[in-house]
Order: C-alpha cells, then structure tokens, then sequence
C-alpha cells in the first residue's frame, strides 16, 4: 500500500478482514463507546456508532459520556420480509431499539438506539429470522434495491431474482461477523484470495449502491445509484435482457463544487445471463480505479468522470469477457409509489401503506407498530419496503384483506389526499444523525402543511409534486432529484433546489440559499401561483420551473453547481 492513502485505506487493511478490535471492544464496560478506528469497521458489520443530539448539552453539563448506542440496518434485497421476519424486527425494536423501527430510502430498516450492551442480541435475533446486517454499510455494494411493485408480477420476479442474485455474489466472505457477533468458531487461514476474491483486503474505495428497475416505474431512482439495471420487456412481459447504468451518486458537500450529485448514464445493454459477470466487472474496475486517497472523490461517479464512459464500458467489457449490446429504449413515468390496494395475478392484493418518512412508533392515536404487528400475525403474504420509505402488505389473500385495510386505517397508515405529502421524504437527521446540520424528520411534515395550505389555496391541493428534505448535502433521501429539494445548511435553515424531473432522470439547481422556514414558504408561494396560472396541459411543476425561467436545466456532472440562483441562460 503507498504512503498517500487515506486513514480509512489503513484501517481497511491492519482491521484482519474487517475484525479489529471489535470483540474486545463490545466486552469493554467502562465506556458505550467502541474505539475510533472499529467505529470505520463496525459500518462493514451494518452499524454507525451515533450518540443522541438532542441530550448532549445536558450531558455535557453533568461532565457525562455523550449518550452513545449502536443504530443497525438490516440487509435485505428488494425489501422483503416475511411475517416470522418483521415480528422479530418489531420485538427487536422494542426490546433493544427506541421502540421504533425507521424503513429506509433504500428498502431497509433501521434500529436506532441499541446500546452496546444490547447489540449481540440484537444480531442474535435477527440471526435466528435468517436476517443480518453485513455489508448494509461499509466500503462495499450495499442492500441491492428493486422494485417492489408487485401488479406486474413477472417482471418483478426477475427483477427481485437479479437482486438478490447480485447482492448474494457481492456479499463479503470474511467470516468476521459471525465470530463477533454470533461466537462463531475462527476459522484458521485463508488467503486474500480465499477470503474476499472479489474485494481484496481493503474492499472498494467507497460505499457502492445497486438497483434494478422494472419500467415504467423508476421508484428505486436508477440514475441516483452506482450500478443499475433497467428490465427491457419483450411483448409478453417477459425479460429479455437489462440496459446497465453506471455513475450515479447524491453526495456533496457545501461550498466545495469539486463534490457534486450525478445522474447515472446508460451504458450498454446485457442479457440476464451475463447480469453478475458485468456487475462483478463494474465494482473490480471500481476496486482499482476509484480513488483511495480522497474520499470525496472516492465514489464511481467521479471514477466516470474523470475516466470518460467509454473507457470504463471498454475495461467492464474487457474483465467480463462480454461486449454490451447498444442500450434498448425505455421509457420512466413516476419516482412514486402506487398507494392504496392493487390486484395481483393470482387473486391476491397489495396493499401500499403510507409511512411518514420511514419512522413507524405506536404514537397516541395511530398505534403502527402495533397494527403492524397485528397484520403480521394474521397475514401469510408478505411485507415489501419501497424506496420511497413506504411498505406494501403483499400478496394479501381475498379473506384476509377486510382485516389488514381496517387495521390500517386505524393506525393512520392509508396515504394522505395531499399530493405533496404523498410525495415526500425525509432522512433522518436530528437526533441521531451526527453529520445532520439540520432538522429533516422531524420538520418536514410541519413545513408541508404550510405548503399544502399555500397550494390548496392556488387549486393544487391533489397535484403530485415531489418534495425531498435532508438534513445535509450527503443526499440520503435524494433530494437532488426532487422537484423541490431542500438541504440543510445550518440549524433551522435550507438551500432550496427546483426543477427535477418527475420520472428522475434529471437533477435539480439551487434556486435561493440558506432560507428559514418563512423563506422557504415566501421563495416557492409565488411559483406555485405562476405554475396554477400558466402551466401547460400535464406539464410537471419541476419541467414548469427550467419553462418559466426560475432556474435553469441541470444536465450531469460538474453542471450542477452552474448557474445558480435562479439565473438560467436561454
Ligand atoms: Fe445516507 C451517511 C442515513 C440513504 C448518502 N446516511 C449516512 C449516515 C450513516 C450518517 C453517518 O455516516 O454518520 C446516516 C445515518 C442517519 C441515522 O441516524 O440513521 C444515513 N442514508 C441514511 C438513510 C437511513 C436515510 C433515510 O432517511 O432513509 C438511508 C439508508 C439507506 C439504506 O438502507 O441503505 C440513506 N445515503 C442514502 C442515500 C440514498 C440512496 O442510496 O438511494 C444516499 C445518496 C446516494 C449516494 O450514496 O450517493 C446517501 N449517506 C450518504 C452519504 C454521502 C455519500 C457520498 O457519496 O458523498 C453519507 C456520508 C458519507 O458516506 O460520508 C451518508
Ligand atoms: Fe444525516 Fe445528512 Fe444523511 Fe440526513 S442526509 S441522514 S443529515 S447524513
């Protein structure tokens, strides 16, 4: 390894194939901490070491440790779980977590509030449900996502094969996580090779995410991911191959415009059994191109960037053994969900519920956790999350689905009649969140009655804008894709971006910077009025803003940061 690079390289490589002092450090009672350099090598494991924001300044006057514990996110291609799975996640949640469970933008859960003390039964419990938390997080291809949508059913099921085909082939080998958390035997030996013959010791660059997308529904928003691919359907529904994108990616960081989000680009077309061959080659030449000394600059995105695509589909192409078709047509409509219930092929129904950012709690008057539990008791279909934080009740049975649609309904779980509540989402921010520089979670649904007010009071109460909020520019709940994106900047205050597309094929540009909660009502209420007055039959409200001249189009890469201010060139 050269001297130049970064910490987290180093790490990677002395941890032992991702143990470092982990087991010792679980076993050490005097502080609810783990040490620096195992808090990089717990995220291999599924888990960040957060600490409550909310109770550090009392803390800190009391001269105690910060209130540290273990947040979790579970590894689960597609979303699904069976009723066994999520009753365990759910008993999980309220014995070990903060009796919440929060689904999160890339069709996971998380279980935030876990103290070390808590964690190895937590894992043991997830364990005994054929559920873990490996590579959830971490330097490696992440929860492989696809899309949940079960009304076109067949397409679905290859889409859900292909994901968890590739999430199996990508998954690390190192026997760590099994002698940490669940006392599995060491294993002695084992070479480079032998352990990890697809990452090496010091796994890839930077965190890599897949997708797979079954049009005309883009819900996993594929140009967001590293790798993707999009079903193309022969006439009788059938797959007959994937067109594979490569380069997308949301992260930035303020006032450094090297760092940007990026749309993925198609990059060829491949048949289904040629799918793991071209995914293994995307994330090798990732492996040894990606840039190991600058973790900004780490992700496959600006590895396209820099490189240019034809070069990398030529070295893909090259490691596969297997040359791309040129890329198929395709056609994307929406980034949403499908709420309510919808009829499957074989006289079963899903039911699409509506969950509030992701976080479901028993909270006075829409008990969800409890109706949840409820459901899983009484239903042998399945649960699907979106990417869009929501959950699908699926494969409902015909005399079963009175009973879930009441328990439902009771818990406040049916989705919302405004058509921006209906799509929004949030990350996770305060408290938890330590890089959060601002609330997301917790302020979003306030912020969007006071713009529900101001659009129903322009006649567009029921439109479907989508709106997306983070606590900072990491992008966790993609907010560059959405037709209104607000960013944290600083406590109580947001950059706000505008004119996405509504299928997220293109990123949005910074319209007004660093606004408050009135500013932000002030900035959008004028544009919603000259979008009731004067958009065009079906024109979408992120289309209408580039139309109108509030901002200009963002095309990829380095443009996104140009032309800010809502001053587009014609
Ligand atoms: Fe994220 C870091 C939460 C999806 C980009 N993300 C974090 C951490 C772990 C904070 C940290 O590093 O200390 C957050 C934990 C908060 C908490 O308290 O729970 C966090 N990210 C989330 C979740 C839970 C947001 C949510 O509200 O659902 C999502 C979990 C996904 C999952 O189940 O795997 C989540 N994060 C995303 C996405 C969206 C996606 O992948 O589709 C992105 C943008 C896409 C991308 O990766 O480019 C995203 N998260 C980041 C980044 C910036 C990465 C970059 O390239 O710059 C960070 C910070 C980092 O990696 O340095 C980050
Ligand atoms: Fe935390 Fe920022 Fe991600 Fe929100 S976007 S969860 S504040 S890292």
């Amino acid at each position: 390894m050269t001297d130049d690079v970064s910490r987290n390289e180093r790490i990677k490589e002395a941890s032992d194939y991702l143990r470092g002092t982990l087991a010792e450090g679980l076993r050490d009672e005097i502080t609810g901490a783990i040490v620096e350099d195992d808090q990089q090598l717990v995220k291999f494991h599924g888990m960040y070491l957060q600490d409550d924001r909310d109770l550090r300044p009392e803390r800190a006057k009391k001269r105690m440790e910060k209130a540290f514990a273990f947040m979790m996110r579970v590894r689960m291609p597609g979303g699904v779980l069976a009723p066994a799975q999520w009753l365990a996640l759910d008993e999980v949640a309220r014995t070990y977590a903060n009796g919440t469970m929060r689904l999160t933008t890339r069709q996971t859960v998380q279980l935030h509030g876990i103290i070390k003390s808590n964690v190895k039964a937590t894992m043991r419990a997830i364990d005994a449900v054929l559920l873990n938390s490996i590579a959830a997080c971490g330097d490696v291809n992440r929860n492989v996502m696809c899309n949940p949508n079960p009304y076109q059913s067949r397409a679905h099921a290859a889409a859900l094969d292909l994901a968890r085909a590739i999430s199996d082939h990508l998954t690390p080998r190192t026997p760590a996580y099994r002698e940490i958390w669940l006392d599995g035997e060491r294993i002695v030996g084992g070479e480079e090779e032998v352990v990890e013959p697809i990452y090496g010791k010091t796994y890839l660059p930077r965190k890599f995410k897949i997708v797979v997308a079954v049009p005309p529904s883009n819900d996993v928003d594929i140009f967001a991911h590293d790798l993707g691919f999009i079903a193309i359907l022969g006439e009788g529904g059938d797959v007959l191959g994937w067109n594979v994108t490569v380069g997308g990616g949301m992260g930035m960081s303020h006032g450094e415009p090297e760092t940007y989000p990026r749309t993925a680009e198609v990059m060829g077309f491949c048949e289904t059994k040629h799918a793991l061959a071209i995914a293994e080659a995307v994330v090798t030449v990732q492996r040894d191109w990606g840039d190991r000394k600058n973790r900004k600059h780490a992700r496959l995105k600006y590895t396209i960037e820099d490189r240019g695509l034809d070069a990398f589909r030529a070295e893909v192409e090259r490691r596969a053994g297997i040359t791309l078709s040129p890329a198929k047509p395709f056609t994307f409509t929406s980034t949403g969900d499908r709420y309510g219930w919808s009829e499957g092929a074989d006289g079963r129904a899903h039911l699409t519920l509506f969950v509030q950012n992701g976080r479901l709690a028993d909270r006075p008057g829409a008990a969800q956790l409890s109706a949840l539990r409820k459901i899983a008791q009484v239903h042998n279909g399945d649960f699907r999350i979106t990417p869009n934080q929501n959950l699908i009740v699926a494969n409902v049975p015909a005399d079963k689905q009175k009973e879930v649609h009441w328990l439902a309904t009771e818990a406040g779980l049916l989705a919302p009649w405004s058509g921006l509540r209906r799509n929004s989402m949030a990350c996770v921010a305060l408290p938890t969140c330590g890089l959060a520089l601002a609330e997301s979670e917790r302020y979003l649904p306030d912020l969007i009655d006071a713009l529900a007010e101001r659009l129903a009071a322009h006649g567009l109460a029921d439109d479907d804008i989508v709106i997306r909020m983070t606590g900072c520019p990491n992008g966790c709940a993609r907010p560059y894709l959405a037709e209104i994106g607000l960013v944290g900047k600083g406590p109580g205050r947001y950059n706000l971006y505008l004119g996405a597309a509504f299928d997220g094929s293109r990123l949005n540009k910074l319209y007004v910077e660093d606004v408050d909660h009135a500013g932000i009502i002030a900035a959008l209420d004028p544009i919603y009025a000259a979008y009731a007055a004067g958009r065009q039959k079906g024109e979408r409200f992120g289309d209408f803003c580039i139309r109108a001249g509030f901002v200009a189009a963002t095309g990829n890469g380095r443009d996104f940061h140009a032309n800010v201010g809502g001053q587009p060139t014609q």
